[in-house]
């Protein structure tokens, strides 16, 4: 049945250069406007008719209905099969996996990852391609084309499907197969991973706490940590995933999963915490009062991969998104390794793993993967961790320490300014880039700015090029400021300021990072203005 695509309002489609459309419930909820979305992603990716579709979402408020449209709409659409996760779902690493695992033409992924969720909050979705990986731009592109001058949709009339219960069912002529949610990823985990080892190290005197967050991860991480691994009950805190996430905001970062850190800087806190986001792809490390960073921790990760059986072999490179700190560089150059710096976003990983040019993938925002799937992935990590901690037998702060021995610590942090004026933040990085030719050589935080640039991508597989990913002041020692205005939020505008300096003094590894960059972090005010400009005196969140 063809359905005329009128909307209640303009059709506003997907943002370009987004990797998924997200608003908030009450848009999705308008009339066809989910439709007209995933009739403009069908009209957008090619032939797929008698291919197979993957559908799961995150559980937040509208996972089930929208699923139950997108089914009706695929069926429509001339999909053969569509693999949905049971209750309708799927984090984002597990469908990639399950995308690759059956060959999938590719997937759609309900979620808006940390956004909280509720009949008032965020609600999103995004296409992945047959690799198991974000559409990269030129899909999303023609998307945002087709939503813009979309006049019908297809879909069934049927009854819903009941994704409480799996097997296989039949929607007019398609086949849906309910499929358990956690067992293709569990046993893909399994592969890479030496689970006696760890399970080893959780029945020593080794403490562990995860906390899902009320999001996507409860029931992985129950699964494959207490059930797999043998880690003791109630190890996984807030394990049951709710459609408001319990009123939360699953971003697992010192702010927003302060339950966890308490715990871990709390009297008696257990070896090692972490905790995921929203839709599972994230991840935060934390050891008995101590933080890892995520730019620490990629940097860790390959600098300990021999001792992780998935990837004993070696791997073959190491990327980083650009306002990631170099640590993860100077493993990769000590390892004789090439080492990649992509714009933020995982789609940017893709082509660079599909080329077999990296296996290790990172970014600041709490982000670590592999070429095991095609997204990042909170759980891998955290088990990739708990590996190396079996075989190393060292506080998580130790390892840190003898790292940064080694290759010196790369001071790190994020400061986010959520919910600005759109036309402030836009001001506020024109004002940096005005100095573009007045910045390099002088001083600025007792260093020498060495140049500034608006940082520009070629993807060295396709060579498609991708410009003003971040505003860029870099300095003659490696040090770096970089403001850049966030692509996943929803209401106003929100600027990412980051900072790094490097020391390699060992005497003085041991400093609070605000306070190792405070002549940097004054002086990114100074330059942009941002104080005076979105009237801020200081940042919504710092990592
Ligand atoms: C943020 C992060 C980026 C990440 C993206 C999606 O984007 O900075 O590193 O890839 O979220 O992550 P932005 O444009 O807001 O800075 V997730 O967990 O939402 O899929
Ligand atoms: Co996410």
């Amino acid at each position: 049945m063809q359905i005329e695509a009128v909307s209640t309002q303009p059709f506003e489609g997907q943002r370009p250069g987004t990797s998924g459309l997200r608003k908030k419930v009450k848009v999705f909820q308008q009339a066809h406007y989910l439709e007209n979305f995933v009739q403009s992603v069908f009209d957008s990716i090619g032939d797929f008719v008698g291919q197979t579709l993957v559908v799961g979402g995150d559980g937040r408020y509208y996972n089930r209905e929208a699923i139950q449209t997108i089914l009706k709409m695929a069926a429509a659409n001339g999909f053969s099969k569509v693999f949905v996760g049971q209750g309708g779902i799927l984090s984002t690493p597990a469908a990639s996996c399950v995308i690759r695992k059956y060959g999938a033409y590719g997937g759609l992924i309900l979620s808006a990852s940390h956004n909280p969720a509720g009949p008032d909050d965020d609600f999103g979705i995004k296409y992945n391609i047959g690799s198991g990986g974000p559409a990269p731009e030129s899909v999303t592109e023609a998307i945002y084309a087709g939503t813009q001058d979309i006049s019908y949709y297809d879909i069934v009339e049927c009854a819903d499907v009941n994704l409480d219960q799996t097997g296989s069912f039949e929607l007019v002529g398609m086949q849906v197969d309910v499929i358990d949610a956690v067992a293709d990823y569990a046993e893909l985990m399994q592969s890479l991973f030496d689970f006696d080892a760890i399970r080893g190290l959780l029945s020593d005197d080794f403490s562990m706490v995860f906390d899902a967050m009320h999001a996507v991860t409860g029931p992985y991480a129950k699964i494959i940590i207490e059930d797999m691994l043998g880690a003791a009950d109630g190890t996984v805190m807030n394990g049951e995933p709710k459609e408001d996430f319990g009123g939360g905001h699953p971003d697992p970062n010192l702010t927003y999963a302060h339950e966890l850190v308490d715990i871990l800087y709390g009297d008696d806190a257990p070896d090692f915490g972490a905790a995921s986001d929203g839709d599972g792809d994230r991840n935060m490390i934390l050891g008995n009062h101590f933080f890892v960073t995520p730019s620490d921790s990629l940097a860790v990760m390959a600098a300990n991969a021999q001792l992780v059986p998935g990837y004993a072999s070696g791997i073959s490179g190491v990327a980083r998104s650009m306002p990631t700190s170099a640590a993860a560089d100077r493993v990769a150059e000590s390892l004789g390794l090439d080492c990649y710096e992509t714009p933020t976003g995982w789609k940017f990983f893709g082509n660079l793993m599909d080329a077999g040019r990296v296996t290790l993938c990172g970014e600041e925002s709490f982000g670590t993967g592999s070429d095991h799937v095609r997204e990042k992935d909170g759980l891998w990590a955290v088990l990739f961790w708990l590996n190396i901690l079996a075989v190393r037998k060292q506080s998580v702060e130790s390892i840190l320490t003898d790292h940064w021995k080694k290759f010196g610590r790369n001071y790190y942090s994020r400061h986010d300014y959520e919910g600005v004026d759109s036309a402030a933040a836009a001001q506020v990085l024109q004002h940096v880039r005005d100095q573009f030719s007045s910045l390099p050589g002088t001083q600025l935080a007792g260093r020498m700015v060495e140049n500034c640039d608006d940082f520009a991508y070629t993807d060295p597989v396709d060579g498609s090029v991708s410009e003003n990913q971040g505003v860029r002041i870099l300095f003659e020692d490696g040090s770096r400021i970089i403001y850049r205005l966030s692509g996943t939020g929803t209401s106003g505008a929100t600027i990412r300021l980051y900072l790094e300096s490097y020391e390699a003094d060992q005497n003085k590894h041991g400093l609070d990072a605000q306070d190792a960059l405070a002549d940097m972090i004054a002086a990114a005010g100074e330059v942009s203005q941002l104080q005076q400009l979105t009237g801020r005196d200081k940042p919504t969140v710092i990592t």
